[in-house]
């Protein structure tokens, strides 16, 4: 290979500041305080790293006084603490109100330092104090057992993005500024960060910033120029490319480039400065004029080396701009004398002695650089958004539901008097409720909700577009095909105290799957921070589901979600599988109302039996699961079999099964139950929602076989009851990875979840039918095979199982 040439100087990270806005807005003495506040940052960065004594270096460094474990990142933090800094003296300047995010969360040590310096950090924690005694506690705890973690975790005061997975933190950011005029949410990037699909596709988000109601994204995109071990696409394109880039997405990029410290803190205050100038221009033209447009949004590209102000090499190794300073750099300070005086003296650099007063807290001249009150970014209360929470005004569910006179023998969509409930929860909450959905609210038959609110839509028009496609500037309606945008946009928005409804397509549900384990564990941190208010809870409809994709076969036919979902934390985790249109408005008027859960229900949008009234069903879904009497015959004795199921068609198939069943075997003692709320399933020492081993046993008994018709994957069941102690006779039916384009009952057929299988099922496993019910059988599966033959031959299912009803 050639020798690569020396890279062109305007994509290098070092020298004086190279930058699009120019002008040197501090004074000499405002510059010299700005870069002592960002070398305390700096040093206290290094603090945590490395020390659990001697935190201001009173004396000499010796190894006693390092951790015995070096953890966390180092490589982010100077440009993230740098960024910090800058928008502090922007938020004291112009009066601010800003959200800062930190993409790259493992920077920590860079957003902690100055949540520290402002004071935010020792007001929650009272611990970590002000004092020299509490800046070692400060140290040490960071990334310690028993202490906190090395991310921009919830324990992070202001912060609402942990940045632990990287790409979500345009979304987020989005998030929080909707319906927040007056906010301005700052959002690094890592240009690593930048390589991943979501935030790749991210920088959409200011496509649905509506200049007159909401605030303001200020992403920096921090071109450090290095991931863990590489160096980032975005580092090593030409100028022009990036620049293109995103001017391309509709963005203003600014430029803020190299590594001497004097003029880089002037080209960021210029930049900063001129960045709020053209937010404030752009809100002020659209709220002056009524009219609201996309503004072209400034951003910064922070191009700075990674490890900025680290020595510039260790060990014979490039440290200072390379990937080398991502962790910990001279990870063996405590062996190695050279290198521990080399840590010493790249402490000592920053002059500690100059930062803080004997007594170990910043000096006065210092302190009055950051802003005061709930303007500091650690004690915003948009980051602990629960305190600015206020609770929905609801519509009463119940006047939104179908009649049910006798159940099981009229149809109705599920999804459609959702959106009509839907529509009056926004109707009367235009100020904190939001619907987002990719490209998909219409298909999952929620379109009522545009009576009332719209598609945002910012962007050009065509005539045709007043032909039912439901755009408008001021819509209340997210619809972009992105599903990880969405998501994040939607946990920005409920961290920040508000409340929204996203609903997908089941299959792509998986797309967020990694998203919804991060938000999870983020909610389950929480629930141990008593500081952090309770904010609104996530609610997820999935629909479009498994049994119905008519239109769509094999790809999308996937439940998997719902085992994902069991996976994380109980105390933050709801699944619910509503039969019928009345449970699923009441299963959503309880989602709509809890905190701190991810509430995921699971509902078809198409025609289906309805079997519950308004009563029953509120009954119904306030225990959860329970017997239905009316399909059951064992009133008064054992049974001799319990049917059990969860979800909108294997309802309809095991009510079918039993209808069939009951008519062989007039004497079968049948027991039928039905599943809502999935945790029932599990244990009351699992899940708070768990049944007790005394109820389940009542429920399902100890010895009798049940069959489980379940609308996901069969072993999630088996997941939820394997303690329970009738546990081996549980036979579980749910979809195997049959499908294609199949109709419903031949797909059900497929995956044996159908009547047919379901009552075989039973005939196998209550030992009196097993051989007196081969007759049954052999007609059932006579059936069966019609069903399926028919089905291949015109299309549709055989007309009288598909408009089979309940007759009883
Ligand atoms: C989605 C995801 N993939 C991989 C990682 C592992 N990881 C942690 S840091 C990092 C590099 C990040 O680089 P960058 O975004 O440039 O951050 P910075 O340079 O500021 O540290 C990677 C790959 C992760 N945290 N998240
Ligand atoms: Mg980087």
């Amino acid at each position: 290979m050639p020798p690569s040439p020396a890279a062109p100087a305007s994509i290098s990270a070092f020298g004086p500041a190279r930058s699009t806005v120019t002008g040197s807005p501090l004074s000499a003495d405002e510059a010299r305080k700005i870069d002592a506040y960002w070398r305390a940052c700096n040093y206290l960065a290094l603090g945590m790293t490395y020390l659990k004594a001697n935190p201001l270096l009173k004396e000499p460094l010796t190894a006693e006084h390092v951790k015995d474990r070096l953890l966390g990142h180092w490589g982010a933090s100077p440009g993230l603490a740098f960024s910090y800094v800058h928008l502090n003296r922007a938020i004291k300047a112009h009066d601010l109100d800003v959200v800062f995010m930190a993409g790259p969360g493992h920077g920590a040590p860079g957003v902690l330092g100055p949540c520290y310096l402002e004071g935010s950090y020792s007001e929650v924690y009272p611990d970590c104090s002000e004092d020299e005694e509490g800046l070692l506690r400060f140290f040490k705890q960071f990334s310690f057992p028993g202490g906190i973690g090395s991310h921009c975790t919830p324990e992070t005061p202001g912060s609402i993005h942990e940045g632990g997975e990287l790409g979500y933190v345009l979304s987020h950011a989005c998030g929080a500024a909707f319906d927040n005029p007056d906010l301005i949410v700052a959002a690094v990037a890592g240009d690593g960060e930048s390589e991943t699909g979501p935030l790749a596709t991210s920088w959409h988000v200011n496509k649905f910033l509506n200049p007159i109601r909401d605030g303001a994204v200020l992403p920096i995109l921090h071109l450090n120029g290095y991931k863990i071990n590489n160096p980032t696409i975005w580092a090593r394109v030409p100028h022009d490319e990036i620049e293109a880039f995103f001017r391309g997405t509709g963005w203003t990029p600014y430029f803020v480039e190299g590594s001497d410290p004097a003029t880089m803190h002037q080209a960021m205050a210029a930049t900063v400065d001129k960045c709020v100038a053209d937010i404030r221009a752009a809100q002020q033209q659209a709220r002056t004029s009524g009219e609201a447009f996309r503004p072209r949004w400034p951003m910064i590209v922070l191009r700075t080396p990674k490890g900025w102000t680290s020595p510039s090499d260790s060990g014979g190794h490039k440290l200072e701009g390379s990937w080398r300073s991502h962790q910990v750099p001279m990870a063996n300070v405590k062996k190695d004398k050279s290198r521990l005086k080399e840590l010493e003296d790249w402490m000592r650099g920053y002059k500690p002695e100059e930062l803080f007063d004997a007594a170990g807290k910043l000096v006065p001249e210092l302190k009055a650089l950051a802003p005061e009150g709930t303007r500091r970014i650690g004690s915003n209360p948009h980051a602990n958004g629960g305190l600015l929470k206020k609770a929905l005004r609801m519509p009463d569910f119940r006047t939104y539901g179908v009649k049910v006179e006798k159940p099981g023998t009229t149809e109705a969509e599920n999804c459609k008097p959702l959106g009509v409930f839907l529509r009056d929860v926004m109707k009367q909450n235009m100020q904190n409720f939001r619907v987002f959905g990719p490209d998909e609210n219409t298909s999952n038959k929620l379109q009522a909700v545009y009576e009332v609110s719209k598609k945002l839509w910012l962007d050009e028009t065509f005539p045709e577009d007043a032909d039912g496609t439901e755009l408008a500037t001021d819509g209340r309606v997210i619809e972009m095909l992105s599903e990880h945008t969405l998501e994040g946009m939607l946990e920005g928005y409920v961290l920040t105290g508000r409340h929204g409804f996203f609903s997908t397509y089941e299959a792509f549900a998986h797309v967020i799957g990694s998203m919804f384990n991060q938000h999870a564990k983020w909610l389950t941190i929480c629930n141990h921070l008593s500081w952090r208010a309770k904010v609104p809870s996530v609610n997820l409809l999935i629909t479009s589901t498994v049994w119905r994709q008519d239109h769509n076969g094999f790809t999308h036919q996937d439940p998997g979600f719902l085992d994902l979902v069991v996976n994380k934390n109980a105390g933050v985790t709801r699944i619910y599988l509503p039969p019928d249109v009345n449970s699923l408005l009441s299963v959503a008027d309880h989602c709509l109302r809890s905190e701190n859960y991810f509430n995921v229900i699971v509902s078809d949008k198409q025609n289906h039996l309805q079997y519950l009234s308004m009563d029953d069903a509120i009954v119904h879904c306030t225990k959860g699961l329970g017997i239905w009497a009316k399909a059951s015959t064992d009133q008064g004795g054992e049974p001799d079999v319990v049917m059990a199921c969860a979800g909108d068609i294997p309802t309809k198939e095991a009510l079918a099964a039993t209808d069939m069943l009951r008519k062989e075997f007039p004497d079968l003692k049948l027991r039928f139950v039905n599943v809502v709320d999935l945790f029932k399933l599990q244990p009351d020492t699992e899940h708070p929602h768990g049944l007790s081993d005394r109820d389940f046993d009542s429920l399902f008994t100890t010895d009798k076989p049940v069959v489980f018709a379940f609308h996901g994957y069969p072993w999630l069941i088996h997941r939820l009851a394997y303690r329970r102690k009738n546990h081996p006779n549980l036979h579980v039916r749910g979809y195997k990875e049959k499908g294609n384009i199949n109709t419903p009952l031949e797909l059900a057929i497929q995956n044996q979840i159908d009547r047919f299988t379901l009552a075989m099922d039973v005939i196998d496993r209550v030992p009196r039918l097993r051989v007196a019910g081969a007759h049954a059988k052999e007609k059932f599966r006579n059936e069966q095979i019609a069903c399926v033959n028919y089905s291949h031959e015109h299309g549709v299912d055989k007309p009288d199982a598909a408009s089979w009803k309940w007759p009883y």
